[in-house]
């Protein structure tokens, strides 16, 4: 697909950060040091990831706005265009050297996701999309599963840590979906977590308590994907609650029946 100027901007930021990003990876996998050092290195190595994101995204449209996970927000000129950017989504994943971990851009204009980039740079799997234009992986197109039966379905979460107060929410979630389907996956990245079920990889996915960086490139990905993502409080705002849930349209109802209860 030939992408928007804007598109091509975030692509080739999104790489130039992986490339800095991998060759941290590739050190902390080798690191032999004090818990406080590896965490002492993924952060500095989070914050480069930032710093280029930032230089070649506002170097590129100086007058959008800035939402960013390290460095915070910052208005712009134009207030209708605002970059969402989590420079590394998986951090924890990052510091255990597990190769499951990316980087997220969105472009908002007047309140609306319009271009997404996901990058797993550590697979070189770049997702991207753009309203209207469809979703896509690398060369080629993407689409949500068709799987349309809970029994055959997988879905992933993201499960509360560090005695965060929404464990009991997420159990009983659980204690609800996991006799119904195929199984449950948590893998660490809720940006890779949307983008999977943008590719088909699997049928919805499911989380409280994330930030509008996390979550911004995906809603675009998924929906361009052919997916439903609604915030867990239907028609809520999904960005500002941070809780969100998306699956594949067929799917959707009995999914979302299950998970809100
Ligand atoms: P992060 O890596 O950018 O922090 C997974 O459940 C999601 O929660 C990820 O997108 C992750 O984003 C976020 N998260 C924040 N803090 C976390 C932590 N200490 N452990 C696991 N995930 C965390
Ligand atoms: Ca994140």
């Amino acid at each position: 697909m030939v992408g928007s100027a804007n598109l091509n901007i975030m692509i080739k930021a999104a790489r130039k950060a992986g490339r800095s990003l991998v060759k941290d990876f590739r050190e902390v996998e080798n690191l032999q040091v004090s818990m406080k050092g590896a965490g002492d290195f993924v952060s500095r190595a989070d914050i480069a990831a930032e710093k280029i994101l930032k230089d070649e995204l506002l170097g590129a449209r100086p007058t959008y706005g800035w939402l960013a996970e390290e460095g915070g927000g910052q208005d712009g000129e134009d207030p209708t265009r605002r970059w969402i950017v989590d420079p590394l989504d998986g951090t924890t994943n990052f510091l255990h050297g597990l190769p499951h971990w990316c980087i997220s851009i969105a472009l908002e204009h007047k309140g609306k996701i319009v271009a997404g980039v996901i990058f797993d740079a550590a697979k070189d799997e770049m997702f991207f999309a753009e309203k209207g234009e469809g979703a896509w992986m690398n060369e080629s197109r993407i689409r949500v599963s068709a799987r349309h039966r809970m029994i055959e379905s997988i879905f992933a979460t993201g499960l509360p840590y560090g005695g965060r107060s929404d464990l009991p929410a997420t159990l009983q979630d659980l204690a609800r979906l996991m006799p119904v389907c195929a199984g449950v996956r948590r893998w660490g990245s809720a940006a890779l977590d949307m983008a999977y079920v943008a590719a088909g990889r699997y049928e919805g996915f499911w989380e409280r308590r994330l930030n509008a960086w996390d979550l911004a490139a995906g809603i675009i990905i998924v929906r361009e994907a052919g997916g439903m993502v609604d915030a867990l409080e239907p028609s809520g705002s999904i960005l500002d609650s941070g809780e969100v849930i998306c699956a594949n349209e067929p799917i959707f109802d009995s999914f979302s029946k299950v998970i809100r209860g």
